[in-house]
């Protein structure tokens, strides 16, 4: 089971223009077959299905422990297609709902608006649903280990390639951040396999040729040496990592570590409403009211005791004229 943290693995610049188009194309991040919840339910099933996990602890603790932070970058994906769909359509309750989405008929997922309340969906670029099919949980413990590393290779070119393709703040924070943990995962899962069969994976395939330290967002993680750290995402289990995931990082020559704890966390934006999204509602000051009367009658604070990244930055947010 998990715990639940309400924080992001990384900080997220608050809404600002927005950029539908953009978002449509992070969604292969988060619904692709390399995307992040591929490797999430990949890492999750081979733990669930891992037999003899006494006998092969660490390799054990290492996939289970690995799907507790892919959970976390499904949420960091979906906090970026957010914040980049924020604004879209206009952010205040409009006098009149004709024409509201005009300017988004053209956008390149609908569905973030005509199913979703400009929200994250899990589906692919195309807008295809994530498939169950993209999980390889084989039992053998060299092959699943294998497919782990692949889908790591193919999951930093995607990022890349959304780096590419969108200039937009927050998918270059999320790109830069995922860019340097889906490498810390590449090696976890080449390291592995070098511990098993002798065979090293980051010889073989020196792929993708990302050059991370070149990249103005990938910097700060670098300098932090998050690309070194595998961290132990459990306050009481997985206490084998250290048993792989040791010697020098393949491309940097820098000792690899475990640390100890969950990283650094950040505080979320409060992403706002999208009236015409009805998204609390078309009318979210109604639902406000009510939470807070419940707030109320159950003897809470009257400021909600839950936390957001401090007030004002939704601010810069570009609030288009109502129609
Ligand atoms: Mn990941």
């Amino acid at each position: 089971m998990i715990v639940r943290f309400d924080r992001l693995a990384a900080k997220l610049p608050p809404p600002s223009d927005p950029d539908p188009d953009g978002a449509a194309a992070v969604q292969e991040l988060m619904g692709g077959r390399f995307g992040e919840m591929s490797t999430l339910m990949n890492y999750l099933f081979q733990s669930i299905n891992f037999r003899n996990r006494q006998g092969a602890r660490p390799f054990y603790d290492l996939v289970a422990n690995i799907a507790a932070e892919e959970w976390g970058h499904v949420e960091l994906v979906g906090a970026t297609i957010n914040t980049m769909l924020s604004g879209a359509a206009p952010t205040s309750t409009p006098k009149s709902l004709s024409g509201a989405h005009e300017e988004l008929k053209g956008a390149r997922n609908a569905q973030h608006f005509l199913l979703g309340g400009l929200g994250a969906l899990p589906q692919d670029s195309n807008g295809r649903p994530w498939s169950g099919d993209y999980v390889f949980s084989s039992g053998d413990l060299v092959e699943d280990l294998t497919h782990n590393f692949f889908l790591e290779t193919g999951a930093r070119s995607g990022k890349l390639r959304v780096y590419e393709t969108t200039s937009h703040p927050a998918a270059r924070a999320l790109t830069g951040y995922l860019l340097v943990r889906g490498g810390v995962h590449q090696v976890a899962y080449a390291r592995a396999l070098e511990h098993l069969t002798g065979a090293n994976l980051m010889k073989l395939f020196p792929s993708p040729r990302v050059p991370t330290d070149k990249i103005p967002e990938c910097k700060p993680w670098m300098q932090d040496k998050s690309h070194l750290k595998l961290y132990r995402f459990s306050p009481t289990d997985y206490h084998e990592l250290g048993a792989i995931w040791n010697g020098p990082h393949p491309e940097t020559g820098e000792e690899l570590m475990v640390v100890d704890t969950p990283p650094e966390a950040f505080l979320a934006n409060d992403p706002p409403p999208q009236p015409s999204a009805f998204a609390p509602d078309y009318r979210p000051e109604e639902i406000a009211e009510i939470a807070q009367k419940l707030r109320q009658a159950a003897g809470l604070p009257k400021k909600p005791t839950g936390d957001v990244a401090p007030e004002g930055t939704v601010a810069k947010l570009m609030d288009k004229v109502t129609p």
